[in-house]
C-alpha cells in the first residue's frame, strides 16, 4: 500500500515577484532564495532546499502542490494504484526532478483539475541553517507535518473526497456551517499524518485553484509578531485572530500579494482518530475585508 505522507511542496503562480519577496521575509518570515534564474524565487521554511516556490508566470494562483511519498517502493507503488484505477499521470523526466530537487515525480491533476505532483526524495541542504527573513523566536512547524495545510476549488466534492482517499488521506465533512442565505456549507477536511488537515474543499464556487495556504510557526510569539506586520503594514484580513474548532489552531487569514490568503497559525492539535463534526469555530475568526472567499460565519 502506498500513501503520501505530507504535503511536500508548493509551486505558485504570481505577477509580483518584489511583492512576494517582501511579503514571505517581512511577514511570514521565510527565507527568501534566489538562485539568480530571473523567473522564480524559492522560499525555505526548514532545511530543505524549498517548501515554496513562486514562479513569476502572472497567473496568481497555484500553480502545483507536490505530495510526499517515502521511497522509490512507493513511488512505484503509488504508479500502480493509481493506473490501476484508471487515474492519468505522466513521469516527470529526469529534468522536471532536477527542476523540483526530487529524486522522482509523478504529474497529474485532481478532479477539481489542480495540477498534482506526488514525488520521493526531497533535496534536504542539512549544511545550510534556516535563516528566517525577519527574526523570529522559533521555527515553522513542518517535519512529518508538512509545509500546512490547503483550501482548495472542488465542484465535484465527492471525487474530491474519493481521489484524495485513493492517494491515502482520510476525513470527512467537519462543520455544518449555516449561512446567511439559508444554506448549509458542508467543508470537508483530509489528512495524512499527525496534521490536523492538509487539504480541505467544499466551501462552495471560487474564482481561483486555491482558497488559502496554512502554515504554523513552533512559537507563539511569531504568530503575534507576523499579526503585528499585518497590522502595521495595513494588509487585508479577512478573518480575524481566532481559534478553529477542528484543528483548534490559534490563527488569522490576511491577503498575499497575488489576492488570496495565507492563513498564520500557531498551536494546532493533532488529527483525532475517529471523525468528528463542529457547528461553529471556538473564538474569534470574525469576518472582516470581505471577496477573499472566505465570508462564511465561523461563529
Ligand atoms: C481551517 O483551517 C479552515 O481554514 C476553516 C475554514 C475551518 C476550519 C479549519
Ligand atoms: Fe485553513
Amino acid at each position: 500500500m502506498s500513501v503520501v505522507t505530507e504535503l511536500g511542496y508548493l509551486g505558485l503562480s504570481v505577477s509580483d515577484l518584489a511583492a512576494w519577496r517582501a511579503y514571505a521575509a517581512e511577514v511570514a518570515g521565510m527565507e527568501v532564495v534566489d538562485e539568480g534564474e530571473g523567473d522564480r524565487l524559492y522560499l525555505r521554511m526548514d532545511l530543505w532546499h524549498h517548501r515554496i516556490v513562486l514562479h513569476a508566470d502572472g497567473s496568481d494562483d497555484l500553480a502545483y502542490m507536490g505530495w510526499r511519498v517515502a521511497g522509490p517502493q512507493e513511488f512505484a507503488a503509488m504508479q500502480e494504484k493509481l493506473s490501476a484505477a484508471g487515474i492519468p499521470f505522466t513521469v516527470g523526466t529526469e529534468a522536471d526532478a532536477r527542476e523540483r530537487r526530487v529524486l522522482g515525480l509523478l504529474k497529474l491533476a485532481d478532479p477539481g483539475g489542480n495540477p498534482t505532483e506526488i514525488f520521493f526524495g526531497p533535496q534536504v541542504d542539512t549544511h545550510k541553517p534556516f535563516h528566517p527573513g525577519r527574526p523570529m523566536f522559533g521555527k515553522f512547524l513542518t517535519g512529518s507535518q508538512g509545509v500546512g495545510h490547503c483550501i482548495l476549488r472542488q465542484d465535484d466534492v465527492e471525487a474530491a473526497a474519493r481521489f484524495y482517499e485513493l492517494l491515502g488521506l482520510r476525513g470527512s465533512v467537519e462543520y455544518h456551517l449555516h449561512l446567511p442565505n439559508g444554506m448549509v456549507a458542508q467543508p470537508y477536511f483530509m489528512h495524512c499524518n499527525e496534521r490536523q488537515h492538509s487539504v480541505a474543499f467544499g466551501l462552495g464556487p471560487m474564482e481561483k485553484r486555491i482558497n488559502h495556504l496554512m502554515f504554523e510557526y513552533t512559537e507563539l510569539d511569531d504568530l503575534g509578531m507576523a499579526h503585528d506586520v499585518v497590522r502595521a503594514k495595513k494588509i487585508d484580513v479577512a478573518l480575524q485572530l481566532g481559534k478553529h474548532a477542528n484543528d483548534q489552531a490559534l490563527t488569522f487569514y490576511c491577503a498575499n500579494p497575488s489576492g488570496w490568503l495565507w492563513e498564520f497559525g500557531w498551536g494546532a492539535r493533532q488529527a483525532p482518530s475517529q471523525q468528528e463534526y463542529y457547528t461553529r469555530d471556538i473564538f474569534g475568526h470574525g469576518n472582516e475585508a470581505a471577496g477573499y472567499g472566505m465570508d462564511v460565519p465561523l461563529l
